[in-house]
């Protein structure tokens, strides 16, 4: 299992990483690390879509540490991994469900297709196989394939499934399934949402009553706001963190599509631009392709080292 979801995440990186490592390749076979090649390797990190900012901090830091010894290929993966995982330790951080809240409410918000409902359910699994009693709540109420897609993630699981009839308001929704939850004594209830509605204000006022509702039932939640990010969208991931936390409080990140994407190096971007916890990554459509976030194993998956 672990060796199958490691695999899955090379062979997904690797995308990634033939672009990140075939350039360096290129750029520095026994090559000294003058202004010439640092700049190279700043326009190549930049491309890979780590961003100006964080490509900048390492170059500067190869400046510092480096400059004008002659370096080879594999040399410059092993201290970009470095850089790149001391840039993503402190962003990964573990989902802590708080026990003492029965239950704690993950609100799950992202826009339509980044892996909302398939992340809630792959928690679903986790959660049954650590004994922990979740409840899911089918809080996209705007299409009826919604409601179907979360069902049958519930008989997979075992977790019972809040849903009303189509069209239904989803604040009242999630405000039933915090009060069922609640009865059941659960110890997480995972709330999906639509990612698209008619448009930006209308999402807003939606995600906004749900919160709202849901305080009425337990004034200290929702416990986790998650943002699911679709990592195969690169640059875009960060337009949309923006959006989502003028319209909630996002407690942390759920970055998908690892395995089928290019784009990797936007989880570093992520971390650099915003600090906020990446809680796990998914590489896969399977219940088991969801892990916690390990900094090292990814920077040197993304670079190839
Ligand atoms: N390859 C891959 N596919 C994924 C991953 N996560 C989700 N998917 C797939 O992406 C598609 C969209 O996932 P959903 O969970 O339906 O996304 P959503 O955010 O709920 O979408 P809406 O309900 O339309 O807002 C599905 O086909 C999933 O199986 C992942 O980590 N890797
Ligand atoms: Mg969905």
């Amino acid at each position: 299992m672990a060796l199958g979801f490691l695999s899955r995440l090379k062979q997904g990186l690797s995308r990634s990483t033939a672009k990140i490592s075939e350039s360096i390749g290129a750029v520095f076979t026994r090559r000294k690390l003058d202004d010439a090649a640092l700049s190279d390797l700043e326009d190549l990190l930049v491309a890979a879509d780590l961003g100006t900012a964080v490509a900048a901090r390492i170059i500067g830091e190869f400046r510092r540490t480096r400059f004008g010894s002659e370096v080879t290929d594999d040399e410059v993966k092993q201290a970009l991994a470095g850089e790149i995982a001391k840039i993503l330790a402190p962003v990964a951080i573990p989902l802590a469900l708080d026990r003492g809240k029965k239950p704690h409410v993950v609100l799950m918000v992202g826009v339509n297709g980044t892996g909302k409902t398939t992340t809630i359910g792959k928690l679903a699994q986790q959660y049954r196989e650590q004994g922990i009693r979740a409840v899911l709540a089918a809080g996209d109420t705007f299409r009826a394939a919604a409601v179907e897609q979360l069902q049958v993630w519930g008989d997979r699981t075992g977790a019972p499934v809040i849903f009303g009839p189509p069209n239904t308001d989803s604040a009242g929704l999630a405000f039933d399934a915090l009060a069922r939850a609640q009865e059941q004594g659960a110890d997480v209830l995972l709330i999906d949402t639509a990612g698209r509605l008619h448009n930006k204000a209308a999402l807003m006022d939606e995600l906004q009553k749900i919160i709202r509702v849901i305080k009425k039932k337990d004034e200290t939640a929702p416990h986790s706001v998650l943002l699911v990010l679709d990592a195969t969208t690169g640059q875009n991931a960060l337009n949309q963190v923006d959006v989502f936390r003028e319209m909630v409080n996002v407690t942390g990140l759920v970055v998908t599509k690892l395995d089928g994407s290019a784009r990797g190096g936007i989880v570093v971007a992520l971390a650099e631009e915003f600090g906020l916890p990446v809680h796990f990554v998914g590489v896969g459509e399977q219940a088991g392709d969801l892990r916690p976030f390990d900094p090292g194993e990814f920077a040197r998956g993304l670079v190839g080292a």
